[in-house]
């Protein structure tokens, strides 16, 4: 039966309606039943080996558009629905969006698994069924307030299964249900599933804020996503929800490994198991601990461990590598303390280094050292950009890299360009089909075609009127979703959407604006008007981003209310962004914000979707902006501000108590820095927001500027100005948007995943 019959058999069955007479709302659950019956119908992959990959966030968003893709009929729905004077988008209005992720891990985690199952690998994630994910944001008088962010309806994408296991915890044992999301290939024709873990009796909706009782456990071991920076009390619930997700996830490996007719003995031929960061490192002793309970000698445990579990690491920041109290353990499963014991004491047997050892401290205090238990016992460790894992090998794990050089290896992210840009940015992808064929979709090498177009007009301005047309609608969107501000679509969309952090700095975004207040007050106009976008949630307990977000509100509101300033500058902040907010703002972009302090941002994977939509990053070379710039070349990026290596100097110097190290207030007292900072304190932004917080932000600047705003703020703006005056010439900048896109195929998470399958997972 072919899609379109389905679908209006569905609507009959359902609801005894035409298509034509449903709501969208019934149409969203028509077309759900639709691809949840497709998916299921299609087999799971086979390969020599079967991937698990283990994560505490799958950030998957919406899932219709992309299933509807991944299935091959998303025209035909989409045709069917216009038929009868209905539009997909507004059916898709209509789907909550799961926030089963803080950031960039965890999108990172769901771009993988499209890719996983786009190229036909036999691979399932492995997580949590979080009931509230991360907290919904709202603006208060120019705060940040958090809500719960419930996505779970009746029906929803979730498939129960009717697999349990029992997660052995000290206080006694819970049963983990396990509900599956599937998975659909593009091209493959197979189906992947998404494992998430679920409590039996999940805990009743809080009833105000996102504060509970978190001594009531077992209701709330999946109840909330935590922030990635969160409070001491916090800390003790995330190891429980840690144990949960890695031992039901464990037995399920190993019943799945019975199933298909192997021993726990041949675990490491036929299973690979991705440690998505430290958060689900406890799955190395738990799997011990299951392999000895089922006859193996701790010898051959160990042995099958190591040749099954790879680890990813994200960060360098120090403070975010996960070192539990190891009395924390004792106090989730106290039966894993004697195995990492066992661990830690065949590890320092092997290597006496302290500094490479994971049980740290003294007796009674220890410490376990995630990524150092994940390091001696995984057979892979990779870093997220080439820059990224030449700083672990050189600097942040050289005392590993020094004993296990074979097991380092890099593997620069990528994103889907299905999601990121198919689906959210459908008439350049069908300009892109006129010029480089349709086989971009599957083998994104090819957009490098579009190079041919270099000198050609009508391609050029092409390019231009799709940028157009989506500054457009997501300036309605935005018109209709916030309030009713309206966004100006002849200026330059300037954007910097991501998690706020010090780091990323936001902070020096901001100063920039307060220059540009400042020369517009005094008669110096841009070239043209510039609107200037944030989007970005603040950890709750994170006070300094909390402050970032109050500075850029009171700025917004400040800019809004003078008239002399307002037609020439704007700054917007989207409430609660997200991936649906992504999904609109990135095919809109001009500028793509990539600010972090050198060395700070691992890789960054917004920066390579903003750069397949066409925008021109303006970013330091931190991450996967080095690898932009190299592909891009230096006519088509703006870089600028202090080099990794610098800034790796003066941190040393800095922690060890150095002269000259970073002294803020050296950067403060130059003459075109201090105005902006000390416009912290004018009564004009004052009058309109908080003068403590402003206060706090202000001294933190020049005493502290942990992360050297004001060291790379006079470059920064230099180069944004530069920026916003090269638009001008928009043959020119039309060029520049060709080559982001032409450049951005090797961003494709199909050219990471099929690297990862050679050199880590060899899946088949
Ligand atoms: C840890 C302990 C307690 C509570 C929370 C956490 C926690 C949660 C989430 C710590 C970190 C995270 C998330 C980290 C993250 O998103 N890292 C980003 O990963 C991306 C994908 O590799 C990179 O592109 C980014 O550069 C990196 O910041």
């Amino acid at each position: 039966m072919d899609v379109k019959t389905r679908l209006h058999e569905i609507a009959h069955v359902r609801y005894g309606l035409e298509l034509s007479q449903c709501s969208d709302s019934q149409l969203y659950h028509a077309l759900l039943q639709l691809t949840q019956e497709l998916s299921a119908a299609r087999p799971a992959p086979e390969g020599a080996r079967k991937l698990y990959y283990f994560s505490a966030e799958f950030l998957i968003g919406k899932l219709l558009s992309n299933n509807l893709l991944a299935l091959g009929i998303f025209d035909e729905v989409s045709q069917a629905l216009t038929q009868c004077g209905k539009s997909l988008s507004a059916v898709e209005d209509m789907e909550p969006e799961p926030s089963l992720g803080n950031g960039g891990l965890g999108r990172l985690a769901a771009c993988f698994l499209d890719s996983i199952a786009a190229l036909g690998l036999p691979g399932d994630g492995v997580g949590l069924n979080y009931h509230y994910g991360l907290f919904k944001q709202e603006f208060h008088l120019s705060h940040q307030f958090e809500q719960p962010n419930p996505w779970i309806e009746d029906e929803s994408w979730l498939i129960p299964t009717g697999v349990e296991f029992e997660v052995p915890f000290a206080f006694g044992p819970v049963k983990a249900k396990l509900l599956d999301i599937a998975v659909p290939g593009a091209h493959s024709g197979v189906a992947n599933r998404l494992h998430l873990f679920d409590v039996e009796n999940p805990a009743a909706p809080p009833a105000d804020g996102i504060d509970f009782d978190k001594s009531d456990l077992p209701a709330h071991l999946t109840s909330f996503l935590y922030p990635d920076d969160s409070d001491e009390e916090g800390r003790l619930l995330r190891v429980y929800q840690q144990y949960f997700m890695v031992s039901a996830g464990a037995q399920l490996i190993l019943k799945e490994l019975a199933e298909r007719g192997y021993g726990p003995e041949a675990l490491g031929d036929h299973v690979a198991i991705q440690i998505n960061d430290t958060h689900p490192s406890m799955v190395i002793p738990e799997l011990v601990r299951l392999l000895t309970a089922r006859g193996l000698s701790m010898d051959a445990a160990v042995a099958q461990v190591s040749k099954t579990c790879a680890y990813t690491n994200h960060t360098i920041l120090a403070e975010a590598l996960e070192k539990w109290p190891l009395a924390f353990i004792e106090k989730v499963a106290p039966q894993l303390v004697p195995i990492i014991r066992e661990l830690d004491a065949r590890a320092k047997a092997a290597h006496p280094d302290p500094k490479v050892a994971i049980l740290q401290g003294e007796a009674g205090k220890e410490l376990v050292h995630m990524a150092h238990m994940d390091i001696h016992y995984g057979y892979s460790v990779n870093g997220v950009a080439a820059l990224h894992t030449d700083i672990l090998k050189s600097s942040e794990l050289r005392h590993f890299y020094d004993i296990y050089p074979a097991k380092f290896n890099n593997k620069t992210n990528g994103v889907t360009l299905r999601r990121w840009l198919e689906v959210c940015n459908p008439q350049l992808a069908a300009l892109l089909d006129e010029c480089v064929g349709p086989e971009w979709r599957r083998d994104p090498a090819r957009l490098s075609k579009l190079m041919d177009y270099y000198n050609d007009s009508a391609v050029l301005e092409k390019l231009l009127s799709i940028k157009s047309a989506n500054k457009r609608f997501a300036s309605d969107v935005f018109a209709r979703d916030q309030y009713g501000i309206r966004l100006d679509p002849e200026a330059v969309f300037d954007i910097q959407v991501k998690r706020l952090h010090e780091y990323k700095r936001q902070q020096m975004n901001a100063l920039y604006v307060i220059h540009k207040y400042l020369e517009i007050k005094a008669g110096q106009l841009p070239p043209r008007p510039i609107t200037v976008i944030f989007g970005a949630k603040a950890a709750p307990a994170y006070v300094m981003a909390k402050h970032i977000i109050h500075l850029i509100l009171c700025l917004r509101r400040l800019i809004e209310s003078d008239p002399q300033v307002r037609p020439w500058l704007h700054v917007a902040m989207v409430e609660n962004y997200n991936v649906t907010w992504a999904e609109r703002l990135i095919p809109a972009c001009d500028i793509s914000e990539q600010i972090s302090l050198a060395s700070k941002e691992a890789s960054g994977t917004g920066n390579m979707k903003f750069m397949a939509n066409g925008a021109v990053t303006l970013g330091t070379l931190d991450g996967a902006n080095v690898e932009i710039a190299e592909l891009v070349g230096p006519d088509n990026i703006y870089t600028f501000g202090a080099g990794s290596n610098y800034v790796i100097e003066l941190v040393k110097q800095r922690d060890a108590g150095l002269k000259p190290g970073y002294q803020p207030d050296v950067y403060y007292q130059r003459p075109a820095v201090k105005p902006l900072v000390d416009f912290l304190g004018d009564p004009a932004l004052v009058a309109l927001g908080d003068r403590e917080a402003l206060k706090a932000l202000w001294t933190d600047l020049i005493t502290k500027d942990w992360f050297m705003a004001l060291l790379d703020v006079e470059a920064y703006i230099a180069a944004r100005d530069r920026a916003v005056a090269d638009y001008g010439d928009r043959t020119a900048w039309a060029r520049k948007m060709l080559v982001n896109t032409a450049r951005s195929g090797y961003f494709s998470s199909d050219r990471t995943i099929a690297e990862y399958n050679r050199d880590i997972w060899r899946l088949k």
